[in-house]
């Protein structure tokens, strides 16, 4: 071996080495809902270097990277024996998306992916980019993965060669490793993609969590998080589709938005993480928020907290598509810990840590956006008149 190829593969095996045993830990302060963490938990640094590098010196002498990751983001999450398992989006160089399994102990740090990425079965009609899974340990027993598949549309006009249509694709697996590719979900919507697998049975029937949306880009008059049963998982088909949760003029959600993972059943009602979308002048702004609907109809939203729970900051804010954070994964863990991952501008992966009973607070007494401006000041005035009370009885001592 050339002295220049061991010391460049020593350099990388030190470097790759030491980002996958890094602790990771809270950020002091945060808004008392959730902590933040130091570094991202998933990078595209984190990927093996088997997977990017030639690592025989006869044919890449120059110790190249042959196949190169662009961007890891986007994964499902879930809890198996005790571990937490990330089933990521990673994009190559080449724009295509895969999904790869990373494993961690606590959740928080040292994720590692497994040695292959998931060989997704593809059906009939290929798959052109598949992203953005959502696992769902179903009562059926099988965890499900529902993500979004995509194609170039045919219907493009000669020339237009970024047309595409988005759908729903269905695997189901044991254990991670195996995936039984099923038919994608039929709705009456052109298109699809946010779909998520509620957890249990609705009256006998499969339910989804759907965005609909008229473009591939433009929403039109879909947009928002919709609510459709099916009979079968094996040819899931869905016949009506409505919004519980629409996108809304000068909100967060005023563009578009979608549910996250699939919802967290606790005593009060099922925990949701969506995220919305809005315009600004820089482009579109992504944020996540959180939103409790009913137990026994989970299609019936009951608290719809104001704004949003996560917004990018600092360098969440910059990447390949900037200004956005966007979660598909969160695990509700024994001891009442919940871990929310996202990823930030379609570029790595943050966990964000709080608890069940804390989101539920939040879910449960954070007043509603009341639409407007002046309606917004008089909430903030009886926040303020309170204190005001607590203050002048000398209850709280601000100094
Ligand atoms: O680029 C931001 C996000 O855009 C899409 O989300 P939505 O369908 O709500 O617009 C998805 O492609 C998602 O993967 C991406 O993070």
């Amino acid at each position: 071996m050339s002295s220049y190829f061991k010391n460049r593969l020593d350099q990388l095996i030190s470097e790759y080495n030491s980002l996958i045993t890094r602790k990771n830990e809270p950020l002091p302060s945060g808004n008392g809902i959730f902590e933040r963490f130091r570094y991202p938990v998933l990078t595209r640094d984190h990927v093996p270097l088997f997977w990017k590098y030639d690592l025989n010196e006869e044919t890449n002498p120059y110790l190249m990277e042959r196949l190169g990751v662009n961007s890891v983001f986007n994964p499902g999450a879930i809890e198996l024996d005790g571990k937490i398992y990330l089933v990521a989006r990673v994009e190559g160089y080449d724009r295509k998306s895969f999904f790869a399994v990373a494993e961690s102990e606590n959740g928080t740090d040292n994720f590692r992916f497994w040695d292959y990425p998931v060989i997704m079965p593809e059906t009939d009609d290929p798959d052109v980019n598949v992203y953005d899974m959502r696992l769902t340990k179903h009562e059926d027993g099988w965890i499900y993965g529902l993500f979004c598949t995509e194609r170039k549309d045919p219907d493009a006009p000669p020339g237009d060669t970024s047309s595409a249509v988005a759908a729903c694709g269905i695997a189901r697996t044991r254990d991670l490793k195996t995936w039984e590719r099923l038919p994608d979900l039929r709705t009456r919507s052109p298109q699809q993609r946010n779909v998520v697998l509620h957890p249990e049975f609705v009256n006998g029937k499969y339910a989804f969590y759907t965005r609909p949306q008229d473009g591939f880009i433009e929403t039109g008059t879909g947009g928002g998080i919709g609510w459709a049963l099916a009979d079968d998982i094996e040819n899931a088909s869905v016949d009506e589709e409505f919004l519980i949760d629409c996108k809304e003029y000068h909100t967060i959600k005023e563009v578009k938005n979608g549910q996250g993972p699939a919802p967290i059943k606790t005593e009060k009602g099922w925990l949701h993480i969506a995220h919305g979308v809005r315009n600004t002048a820089a482009g579109l702004r992504y944020v996540i928020y959180a939103f409790l609907s009913d137990l026994e109809h989970p299609e019936i939203v009951t608290h719809r907290p104001g704004g949003y729970l996560i917004a990018p900051e600092g360098e969440e804010r910059v990447g390949d598509v900037s200004n956005v954070v966007f979660c598909n994964g969160a695990v509700a863990r024994a001891n009442g810990e919940l871990l929310i991952y996202y990823a930030s501008s379609d570029t790595r992966v943050h966990v964000a840590r709080t608890t069940v009973d804390k989101m539920l607070d939040y879910v449960i007494n954070t007043p509603e956006d009341p639409l407007r401006s002046y309606a917004c000041v008089q909430v903030r005035k009886e926040l303020i008149d309170r204190n005001m009370e607590l203050i002048k009885s000398g209850k709280i001592k601000l100094s």
